[in-house]
């Protein structure tokens, strides 16, 4: 801290002796940060009252998760862990500074009530800026014609469609509608694709013939399932003449198909996350002390193999994916509105769906860069850079530059860490990657230049800081 008061200093902070690392540069530089803002980027800046020093740590733009679950209403008897105030303080500590989850429409339900709620849920919790994605489940002729292009221009600019799940799921006739809006609005539509009815079959049979352990979630919803959905994802798109992005890809059955078609130059994007890169089918069968504790990796799509993890390592490295996101889906293990629902063991079809991950995303990447599976400008990428871009959040995230907001991490590439869970900051009871090492993690974070981790330690910043950022138009460049 210098003698200089802020009225006359040129900054309220400067970072000293950053090495930069942005989607496509690097540099050595200090960072000049003025109310919230990078200002200035250069060798030798003025003082400032406040200066952190960042020699030998990287400075990074922070991570922008454009895929997480947090306090989304649940049907009766389910609750998710995290809300706004848990879910954003994980994210942070984990060098992530924008969270965008969804404000999802319940069928029957109007959607802007939904994204009424949705703001009540945030308002006085979040620690870090956060977006809204949308969930379309119910896209009646009002929904489609008023209320979609209603929220669109007013900064809700994508948003995710279902091709399974009975509450959620569209029929191939209404993903056609709602992609037509999105055409004609310019927003970006995300699609899960599994095929529902596949599904469906193999469950009744699986439950008919008593197989109910955690581990049989991955023989309902198999590569194939997966497959078939995304290209007929695909096939969607290219009849509307509209960009999609495809969430969650788990394996090379789906990738081939995403390959297929950004071969033939459709707009076809994609997404991974890391339960793909570090967990297996094996995973769903851990019996842990009571049988069950497979549980705690179904999520869907499921985990495939170790074979599958390197076509996705591979597909990272080749650019077909332009997103990683955590999708965040916040349950307990040990709780009667979590993985053990109502208080007890429940066959696979009945176990809610999702694993935590927001704090561990960027340093199970990041373990990929050291281990020579993609570039740091591709960690940037596909943590940062692109998801602010296609959600309509870019310039003033996903870089260091000047007249970005000042969401920076400063991360040690060199730090060595087992994965624990009492060590994470989300309000899950487990996590899924408990005891994996990984090399690098966050040491100071910055969020519109406050800092909220400092030396690894969690601040304890007012909730309610984080601010609601309106979407611009998505940038597919
Ligand atoms: N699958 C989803 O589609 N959403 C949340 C979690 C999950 O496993
Ligand atoms: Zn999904
Ligand atoms: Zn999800």
């Amino acid at each position: 801290m210098s003698a200089l008061d802020s009225r006359e200093a040129p900054f309220d902070l400067v970072i000293r002796n950053a090495d930069v690392a942005t989607a496509s540069d690097r540099f050595h530089s200090d960072i000049g940060v003025k109310d919230g803002v990078i200002v200035a980027l250069g060798r030798n800046l003025p003082a400032a009252p406040r200066e952190i020093d960042a020699t030998g740590l990287l400075a990074l733009p922070g991570g922008v998760d454009g895929h997480v679950h947090l306090d989304q209403p649940m049907p009766d008897g389910m609750r998710m862990a995290d809300d706004f105030y848990t879910g954003t303080r994980a994210a942070v500590c984990g060098g992530t500074t924008t969270v965008i989850p969804f404000a999802a429409q319940v069928k029957g339900g109007s959607l802007r009530d939904a994204v009424s709620d949705y703001h009540r849920r945030a308002e006085g919790k979040a620690v870090v800026d956060y977006g809204f994605h949308l969930i379309v489940a119910d896209p009646t002729p009002k929904v489609l014609a008023e209320e979609l292009p209603q929220l669109i221009s007013e900064g809700y600019t994508s948003f995710k469609i279902y091709m399974t799940y009975d509450d959620l799921k569209l029929s191939d006739r209404e993903i056609l509608e709602v992609l037509s809006v999105a055409r004609e609005h310019q927003a970006l539509v995300m699609v899960h694709a599994e095929n529902s009815d596949c599904i469906a079959w193999l469950t009744d049979k699986l439950v008919g013939q008593g197989r109910i352990a955690p581990k049989f979630h991955g023989l309902a919803r198999p590569a194939a399932v997966e497959r078939e959905a995304t290209h007929r994802a695909i096939t969607f798109s290219e009849l509307v003449d509209v960009p999609i992005l495809i969430v969650h890809v788990s394996g090379k059955e789906a990738i081939s198909q995403i390959r297929w078609a950004q071969g033939r130059g459709l707009p076809i994007l994609a997404e991974t996350c890391p339960q793909y890169l570090y967990l297996t089918a094996d995973d769903l069968g851990r019996p842990g002390d009571d049988g069950y504790e497979g549980a705690k990796c179904v999520c869907s799509p499921p985990p495939r193999d170790a074979d599958n993890q390197d076509a996705v390592w591979r597909a990272l490295k080749q650019g077909v994916f332009s997103v990683f996101s955590s999708d965040h889906a916040p349950f307990n293990y040990d709780d009667p509105e979590g993985k053990k629902l109502g208080g007890k063991a429940q066959s696979f079809d009945h176990i809610p769906n999702g694993i935590p991950g927001i704090e561990t995303r960027m340093p199970l990447l990041f373990d990929g860069v050291r281990r020579g599976k993609l570039s740091l400008h591709q960690f940037v990428e596909l943590t940062s850079y692109r998801p602010a871009q296609l959600y309509g959040l870019y310039p003033r995230k996903g870089t260091i530059a000047i007249g970005a907001d000042a969401d920076i991490v400063l991360w040690n590439p060199e730090a060595r860490v087992k994965i624990n869970n009492d060590a994470l900051h989300h309000a899950v009871d487990y996590t899924p990657y408990e005891g994996i090492e990984v090399t690098g993690w966050p040491v100071h974070c910055l969020s519109r230049g406050e800092l909220l981790v400092s030396h690894g330690r969690y601040l304890d910043p007012e909730p309610g800081r984080g601010r609601f950022l309106p979407a611009g138009a998505p940038s597919l460049v």
